[in-house]
């Protein structure tokens, strides 16, 4: 007990009452997890040396792991100048403890602290990381090293691997630019419904990019190889925590056999040969490990991979130069993954909702903004839930860009995506490709304030949100 804990005890004589005296000692008591929120330098290699914000001393943050259905606290200690927020990412938990401003979550005030109490649910590789804006701001938001893999261990044991890895894909140091290469486009044709018959041809703003890149804090070549023997079944828990862009990975001569999507199992686990992954989204594959050599697992593209991102996995006995061989053309479809699906019956519909996504190109010069529906940011008295209530949501991106987008505090169920119907993917974010669409499906079960946004900080910042409200 350090010298304040006591202060608070002795003050408790004075109080007196009962259910006073349990609250300070609930406060006096240790957390489980105490978070620091204060910057750090990262060396991603060593000649590149980057100064951000991270969490105890590092970046990524450490893995945190709870056990699903039993109660934690959690200290998070602000040492920087700026209001913070720590958003724990898929978890179904309630508005005050979020970590969104606009749910109303208080924020973790400059040099203060603030005490977390959540039930962790559901099993599955969730995550943390900050939630305040950033705007023009690149030292803010998610810009920052605060990021990190929250692990919520099953009841029952998972399946069985030898080994397991947590790789977490990063951008930094990031710089605005009107000069943008998009890459989405590389991946499987869908149908364009929501292609304009008349594009908005107007120059586009600012964008943000980055220039170095890494695979948690270490650029492809630094830092340790991920050691493998032949035989091994290797669990991979991907993350993709840049505030920037959808990224693809790939491993020469192996398969990703994918079990989850974003924590939840997959009703088809199957392998693919190239993953592709939102900011925001979690791929839990495993890999078997039977192709003896030094292998680069890495993004595709030979400038994003030469700049950092990738790591290298080296098989017992081997010690050749590490070897990149490009993957033939991606194949990455949701779908893939999901159930055949089920017609609904007409009685148990689920009530539309319909959500369209515009740019508008130097909205806010010399940025871009967006719209949802027509309308800017809060959308708060148009999305009323009615608790109990299945919606079903119409995703409409009426932009250029791929866009990763997130529901705080529940999970939908994918519908449709691609043109194609499908069932039992469970997700709490969803890549929704240009001029594309995708329906999901939700029960509003967890009242609230609820936060939906693109997970691209500008776009969030730049009115890529709405709020989700209980009647
Ligand atoms: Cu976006």
């Amino acid at each position: 007990m350090n010298r304040r804990d006591f202060v608070k005890v002795t003050g408790l004589g004075v109080v007196g009452a009962s259910a006073a005296r349990i609250a300070i000692a609930q406060e006096a008591a240790p957390p489980d997890v105490t978070l620091r929120i204060a910057p750090v330098t990262v060396e991603l290699a060593g000649n590149r040396v980057i100064s951000t914000i991270g969490y105890n001393g590092m970046s990524p943050g450490p893995v945190l792991k709870m056990k699903e259905g039993v109660p934690v606290t959690i200290d998070v200690i602000n040492e920087t100048d700026v209001p913070e927020q720590v958003h724990w990412h898929g978890l179904l938990i309630a508005s005050d403890v979020d970590g969104s401003d606009e749910e109303g979550t208080p924020p973790v005030p400059p040099h203060g602290r603030r005490r977390y109490r959540f039930t962790p649910a559901p099993a599955g590789t969730r995550w943390y990381h900050t939630h305040t804006m950033a705007m023009t701001d690149l030292h803010r938001g998610s810009y920052t090293g605060q990021f990190g893999f929250l692990v919520i261990e099953p009841k029952s044991a998972p399946g069985n691997y030898d080994q397991e890895v947590f790789l977490a894909l990063r951008d930094w140091e990031p710089f605005f630019t009107g000069d943008l290469v998009d890459t989405d486009d590389q991946f499987q044709r869908w149908p364009q419904t929501e292609r304009p018959a008349v594009l908005d041809t107007r120059p586009n703003g600012l964008e943000v990019s980055g220039a170095l890149y890494s695979i948690n804090d270490k650029a492809l070549g630094a830092g340790e190889p991920i050691r493998v023997q032949q035989g091994q079944r290797v669990l991979m828990h991907v993350l993709n925590a840049s505030a920037i862009e959808n990224r693809a990975l790939a491993l020469p001569g192996h398969e990703f056999h994918i079990v989850a999507l974003d924590g939840n199992p997959v009703p088809t686990p199957r392998p693919i040969d190239q993953l592709f992954i939102g900011p925001g989204e979690r791929i839990d594959a495993y890999v078997e490990m039977n192709r003896p050599g030094v292998w680069i697992l890495g993004a595709p593209e030979d400038d994003v991979r030469n700049a950092g991102l990738g790591v290298v996995v080296e098989y017992a006995n081997q010690q050749k130069q590490a070897q990149w061989i490009a993957p033939g053309k991606p194949s990455w479809d949701y779908t893939l993954f999901g159930a055949a699906a089920a017609q609904p019956s007409a009685a148990a519909m689920p009530e539309l909702v319909d959500m369209a996504f515009e740019k508008i190109p130097r909205g806010e010069a010399p940025f871009n903004s967006f719209l949802v529906n027509g309308k800017p940011y809060p959308h708060d008295r148009e999305f009323v839930l009615k608790q109990g209530t299945r919606y079903r949501l119409v995703l409409r991106n009426r932009t250029d860009d791929a866009h990763p987008l997130h529901l705080h505090r529940h999970l939908f169920e994918i519908t449709e995506i691609y043109g194609k119907a499908t069932a039992g993917i469970l997700k709490d974010t969803v890549v929704v490709p240009s001029y594309g669409r995708a329906t999901v499906e939700f029960t509003a079960d967890q009242p609230g304030l609820t936060l939906f946004h693109c997970h691209i900080q500008q776009h969030m910042d730049f009115g890529f949100k709405a709020l989700f409200r209980y009647s």
